[in-house]
């Protein structure tokens, strides 16, 4: 009796010492051990993400899937992982609750749920609770809400109403895009100049930007917050796109009279090729779509964009033309910066609208689970700005390009 009794005990703790050494083992797979966090420094590197001047030649076919290993389980991997100063951002009212409801959804299932990252939805209006607790479920991070203070959604006081009403009607019956909308203008006029200065948005450095209906067609196996922070890149983007010349018609001018003033505030290596294909003489309407962007704050917080934003401001063309987010981002990352601080995201499948952003390499096409069709990728398109874009940052095309231009 006692001897079988033994006998069990025996072989119970050699199973359990078995099944120690076995999780010890899974867990230094990747040189990590369980107590110790993972060496993301040593993953980037060993994946490439350092040290690498031609950015658009990354590999990131096989990227960090932290949270997907079956046998740690995703907790204690995201416990242990070191995330970015980052948040995602959504502008939204409260009738685009479906359509929050599925950006957050489709980011969550391509990225977030292995990362956690905060989500801040900011609106001009306060979010009822019944928006707040519906939305926050399908988000894995912390979603918080926020109300956008009056003075950063209204008319500054150097703006002739009368004249802002006229120019809107005259734009309405020209058949211009929100030419006749008055909030579409203070959205444009917040996303140049203001929602890096909400509270909320304060205590971040990075944020990506997402809209209520956008599609996420690939899998995001590493994080692109860290991937930014990592080779100091400012700002990234996924589509490149003309603008309609009579939203912005004063805008390069206006541009052009804050460069005379400021010329320190260009580097050398800056990517003025990108928006003029005359040296700077006149704008080829070229921007970055920024509906979608991941990029850091601190760039907006800087004194040279400060002071762009405030000298395009107190020209009125948010409100007597209207001037966009996007070719104002857009002509301030392209001039302030040096080129090497742009990212082009070629492996974030993304789709707006009828504009869309399908990779064409096939490892990252194949690599990435994507679900899109290469045939509509808009990158190389005529309206698109790919072209400009490749070879003002001196990139060479996908060997395939030509495939799936127009
Ligand atoms: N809170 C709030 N958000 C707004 C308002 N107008 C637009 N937005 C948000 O601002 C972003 C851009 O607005 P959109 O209407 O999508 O503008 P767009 O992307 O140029 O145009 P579409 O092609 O129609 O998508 C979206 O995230 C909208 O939800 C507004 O009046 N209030
Ligand atoms: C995050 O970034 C913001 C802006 O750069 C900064 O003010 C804040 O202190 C940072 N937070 C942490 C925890 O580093
Ligand atoms: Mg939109």
């Amino acid at each position: 009796m006692v001897n079988q009794r033994y006998k069990t005990l025996v072989i119970q703790a050699f199973a359990i010492l078995g099944f120690i050494l076995i999780l010890y083992k899974l867990a230094n797979r990747n040189g990590n051990s369980i107590s110790s966090p993972p060496n993301y420094q040593k993953l980037a590197e060993s994946l490439n993400f350092k040290n690498n001047n031609n950015n658009n030649n990354i590999d990131l076919t096989n990227g960090i899937s932290f949270g997907t290993d079956p046998f740690l389980g995703k907790e204690l991997l995201i416990k242990q992982y070191q995330k970015a100063n980052a948040t995602i951002m959504t502008l939204c009212e409260e009738r685009d609750l479906k359509g929050v409801i599925e950006t957050v959804r489709k980011l969550e299932d391509r990225f977030n749920k292995n990362y956690h990252y905060d989500w801040v939805f900011l609106n001009n209006e306060p979010f009822s609770d019944e928006f707040k607790e519906k939305v926050s479920k399908f988000v894995s991070g912390n979603s918080r809400f926020g109300v956008i203070p009056i003075e950063h959604w209204s008319y500054p006081e150097f703006i002739d109403k009368e004249k802002a009403k006229l120019e809107r009607e005259k734009m309405e019956n020209e058949g211009v895009i929100y030419g006749g909308s008055e909030s579409y203008r203070h959205m444009c006029r917040f996303n140049s100049g203001f929602f890096y200065r909400h509270p909320i948005m304060e205590e971040y450095k990075y944020y990506w930007r997402v809209e209520p209906h956008v599609e996420f067609t690939c899998d995001i196996n590493y994080d692109p917050f860290k991937f930014m922070e990592d080779n100091n890149k400012i700002y990234g983007f996924t589509i490149t796109i003309h603008e309609f010349l009579r939203t912005i018609e004063t805008l390069w001018d206006t541009t052009k009279k804050f460069i005379k003033n400021n010329p320190s505030y260009l580097p050398n290596d800056n990517l003025m090729k990108f928006i003029s294909n005359d040296k700077g003489e006149s704008y080829n309407l070229c921007h970055f779509w920024s509906n979608f962007e991941i990029a850091d704050m601190d760039f907006w917080r800087s004194k040279e964009y400060e002071e762009y934003f405030q000298f395009l401001d107190k020209s009125g063309g948010f409100f007597y033309e209207r001037w966009g987010d996007a070719p104002v981002h857009s002509i301030a990352v392209s001039l302030f910066l040096s080129k090497d601080k742009l990212h082009f995201f070629k492996d974030i499948g993304y789709q707006h609208g009828v504009y869309q952003m399908c990779p064409i390499e096939d490892n990252l096409y194949n690599g990435n689970k994507c679900f899109c069709e290469k045939e509509n990728d808009f990158t190389f398109d005529g309206y698109a700005c790919g072209k400009e874009l490749f070879s003002a940052m001196g990139w060479t095309k996908p060997d395939n390009w030509e495939k799936y231009a127009d």
